[in-house]
């Protein structure tokens, strides 16, 4: 990109955070349950995101052990892709007659308008009854007239289909496509009525013959109909696209949009979509279930086209997206880079990872720094940072740069206990800035959050 393109881009972002208000994002997006498999979508403009809802297994419930298990389905909103309001449960494996109650299967869903009503498909292990239904993954559609339901299931999953992951785009001619996988990824069109399909299923040819494919997620830019979906190249899935100019394709293979994760998440699967300008993905990630892949979380980082239409790579972040309130607790855990050396992440508690993250800086002159803090205009006089500190610590508070700005010396007490540490702030800038949090001197503290205020 060149500078005068990254400059009106930085404005951009800048003018749709002003006018989108102060916005408070990092990943995971959704931090009081599992999420995984997002399908994001724009509606009424608001982002809507229908994720798979992992739980952990009941006792001797779900397909087998050790492995996915989901009950039901959420959907939450939000408007500038930090406040999520989670409109509760949706659709339950409990809801529709054709549904096995006892598979725990309802994987990766989507969801989308037409006409004034909202069409949500959703895969599911059928019950099999020996008829027209086949045992295995079915997929179902429940209709609703508002994004967040309520949803009314229709009685029987889409005959012709048998798999997982259903996609579905409406081309501008108004034909709509669904998209869906079980080994290899199929197309079919779609009735005006959304609920039957109008076509034989074909197989999307020239996309890699070995390896797991799923998780097709197709959208139209500027003409060109990409093919994106999650595909085990080597050891785990990884996000890669091919391109084409029509729905049915034929699309040629084009390349990798996020590597595989390098802590060894097996799936991804993921969502692309332009809100306010800028593209975004919307993927997922085992950040509070380190040690069991299944139990994933939703996750979204900015993405960016090349000028002949190609995507570029996207490099996960835990800074996440959207612009942070410095009068919110800023999680500087979920930084936007950190010193080489002195300065850790670790969990606030291992047996409830919902609780969070802390930093850890243990070295003269560690550092984190958190990108994109909004001070607004009105003076900030104090700040706050919640600490601890068994050496007793000085903190420094700066912006833009480790010799930036100083705000702040906090001096953070000798203590085995967390405390709320404040201080005053020698100077305010008002607008959006990168906050630093530096360690001065050969010591240790862990810090969980910093706040600004009057
Ligand atoms: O969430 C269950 C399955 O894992 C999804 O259907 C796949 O795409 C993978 O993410």
């Amino acid at each position: 990109m060149n500078s005068n393109n990254k400059k009106m881009q930085i404005t951009a972002f800048i003018f749709c955070m002003l006018i989108a208000g102060t916005v408070f994002g990092q990943n995971p997006i959704i931090r009081d349950q599992f999420t995984a498999d997002p399908s994001a979508r724009v509606f009424n403009g608001k982002i809507y995101v229908f994720p798979s809802h992992d739980i952990q297994a009941p006792d001797g419930k779900g397909l087998r052990n050790n492995w996915f298990c989901m009950e039901d389905y959420h959907v939450f909103s939000s408007e500038n892709l930090t406040d999520w309001t989670d409109h509760g449960v949706i659709v339950s494996q409990y809801d529709a007659p054709w549904v096995d109650s006892t598979s725990y299967s309802m994987w990766a869903p989507d969801c989308i308008e037409r006409n004034g009503k909202y069409y949500f498909y959703f895969p599911a292990n059928t019950l099999g009854d020996g008829t027209n239904r086949r045992r295995g993954f079915g997929i179902g559609v429940a209709v609703a007239d508002k994004p967040e339901g309520p949803y009314e299931p229709q009685p029987e999953p889409i005959k012709g289909i048998f798999g997982i992951d259903p996609n579905v785009l409406i081309d501008h001619d108004g034909q709509a496509y669904i998209y869906w996988s079980m080994r290899n990824i199929y197309v079919a069109k779609l009735k005006p009525n959304m609920l039957e399909l109008d076509s034989e299923p074909q197989i999307i040819d020239n996309l890699p013959d070995k390896g797991l494919k799923e998780g097709p997620w197709v959208f139209e830019h500027n003409g060109i109909y990409y093919l994106t979906f999650p595909h085990v190249e080597n050891n785990t899935e990884r996000l890669e696209y091919a391109m084409g100019d029509n729905p049915l394709g034929p699309f040629k293979m084009k390349g990798v949009i996020m590597d595989e994760s390098p802590t060894g998440c097996w799936t991804n699967h993921h969502s692309i979509l332009e809100y306010n300008d800028q593209w975004y993905l919307f993927y997922h990630h085992n950040d509070y279930s380190p040690s069991f892949d299944k139990n994933r979380s939703v996750r979204a980082d900015s993405l960016f086209f090349n000028e002949d239409g190609t995507i570029q790579k996207v490099k996960p972040t835990l800074r996440g997206v959207g612009a942070v309130s410095a009068s919110k607790t800023i999680q500087v855990d979920r930084y936007s880079y950190k010193s080489e050396n002195g300065a850790n992440i670790e969990l606030l508690d291992t047996l409830d990872t919902f609780k969070g993250w802390k930093t850890i800086l243990n070295e003269d002159g560690a550092w984190v720094q958190f990108n994109t803090v909004d001070f607004g205009r009105k003076k900030l006089k104090k700040v706050q940072v919640s600490a601890r500190s068994v050496t007793g610590a000085l903190v420094q508070i700066r912006l833009n740069g480790t010799d930036g700005l100083l705000l702040s010396e906090v001096e953070i007490p000798e203590s085995k206990e967390w405390k709320i540490v404040e201080a005053k702030l020698a100077l305010f800038e008002k607008g959006v800035h990168d906050l630093m949090v530096n360690l001065k001197g050969d010591k240790q503290v862990e810090i969980d959050w910093v706040r600004f205020s009057k």
